[in-house]
């Protein structure tokens, strides 16, 4: 296996001392070591992975340098758009280093959400002209930095490493990332879900969120039918559920949403004040970090979710640190005139036996539309 500190040190060593992406679960001993060990203007957590690619050709313009961009391959389509009409040779041709973890690598079992891209990801990096590296444990990494420095230099393009699962030594990560918070994540989902009323839905962001929730019901017995579990798609959540409220009136929609997905789009609050929705209620479980790959910050410790809906339009804002006060502001919330918005402060970390929805992503779509 490789070890962080082997690849950190080779970077340092072909001058690639700049760093940049969004978490992923495969690259989280990598992520962790550099989270640590790099200063916090040299390693920047970006909102999405776009915007990461963003970052790293404003480092590229400053210093002659590339910087090394980190990212899931679900996030290569959130990156597409800044490679192809900004980094690219017919552009203005900025060398970028990708290390992209291989979710659904082909033979190797993995969540629905990511078979496909797993797939399709060595043919998207073939069709965006990007030159790659299959990285492994034992794949020796001064070598393939060698040949995709040597390729950044001659062609003036980005060059990816794509990473299989297992690739990198454990490594844990060091830096306290959580926000000061009370409660669990997994106690305030039980809290908000069995508040509210039987009629409403639930559409719930991706990662562990959406896991808890499903649990829950599981546990009580109760029909996961009501709940749209977004397992991929990871920002969108709250657009999925204001495309069902605003073509559902009649009834009640919550999103479960964390702080690292609304960070991720979070223009998309600006569209759900001005629909207007008086049935859009948005929940925001907010530990301050990436959880579900890691636990790598967010910077939803300084952001004022509450401040920024308002600010957006939302016609209320809350939030809730203690289960007295989420219990109450949740009675707010439940009559309240949307669209409206509660923060729900909550603690790093989940349960290690979590489970993981047993139907398929189609089964439960066919089972939501037909309870809505
Ligand atoms: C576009 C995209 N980028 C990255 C990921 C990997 N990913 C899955 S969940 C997650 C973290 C979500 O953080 P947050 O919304 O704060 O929820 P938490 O896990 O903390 O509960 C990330 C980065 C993804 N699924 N899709």
């Amino acid at each position: 296996m490789i070890g962080s500190d082997d690849l950190y040190r080779a970077l340092l060593d072909r001058k690639i001392d700049f760093f940049t992406g969004v978490p992923d679960s495969l690259l989280k001993n990598f992520c962790a070591y550099i989270q640590d060990t790099v200063a916090g203007d040299r390693n920047i957590i970006a909102a999405n992975e776009g915007g990461a690619i963003a970052l790293a050709a404003g480092h590229y313009l400053a210093s002659g340098k590339p910087a090394l961009v980190y990212l899931q391959n679900s996030g290569i389509g959130n990156a597409i758009n800044p490679l192809v009409s900004l980094c690219d040779a017919a552009v203005y041709s900025i060398p970028v280093l990708l290390l992209i973890g291989w979710r659904g690598e082909p033979g190797v079992k993995d969540a629905p959400q990511h078979v496909r891209q797993g797939e399709i990801t060595p043919g998207l990096l073939d069709t965006l002209g990007i030159p790659y590296s299959i990285v492994s444990g034992d794949t020796d990494i001064g070598e393939v930095l060698d040949r995709a420095v040597s390729e950044m230099e001659s062609r003036e393009m980005p060059y990816a490493l794509v990473v299989k699962k297992g690739s990198f030594e454990p490594y844990t990560l060091k830096t306290d990332t959580a926000c000061e918070a009370v409660m669990e994540r997994e106690s305030a989902i039980k809290i908000a879900a069995s508040a509210i009323g039987p009629d409403a839905v639930i559409v719930s962001t991706t990662g562990k969120i959406s896991r808890e929730l499903y649990e829950y019901r599981v546990g009580e017995g109760l029909s996961i039918d009501r709940d749209f579990l977004t397992v991929g798609s990871m920002g969108h959540c709250s657009q999925i559920a204001a495309g069902i409220a605003i073509t559902r009136s009649d009834r009640e929609v919550y999103c479960f949403d964390g702080d690292g997905a609304v960070i991720m789009h979070m223009g998309s609050l600006c569209i759900n004040a001005s629909l207007g929705m008086k049935n859009f209620k948005h929940i925001i479980f907010n530990n301050a970090c990436h959880d579900s790959v890691g636990g790598q910050p967010t910077t939803g410790d300084v952001v004022d979710f509450t401040g920024v809906a308002l600010a957006c339009g939302y016609r209320m804002a809350e939030r809730a640190e203690t289960e007295d006060e989420l219990k109450q502001a949740l009675g707010r919330l439940i009559v309240a005139e949307g669209p409206a918005l509660l923060e729900v402060r909550v603690k790093k970390g989940a349960r290690g036996d979590l489970g993981r929805p047993k139907a398929t992503p189609v089964e439960m779509k066919k089972k939501f539309m037909a309870g809505l």
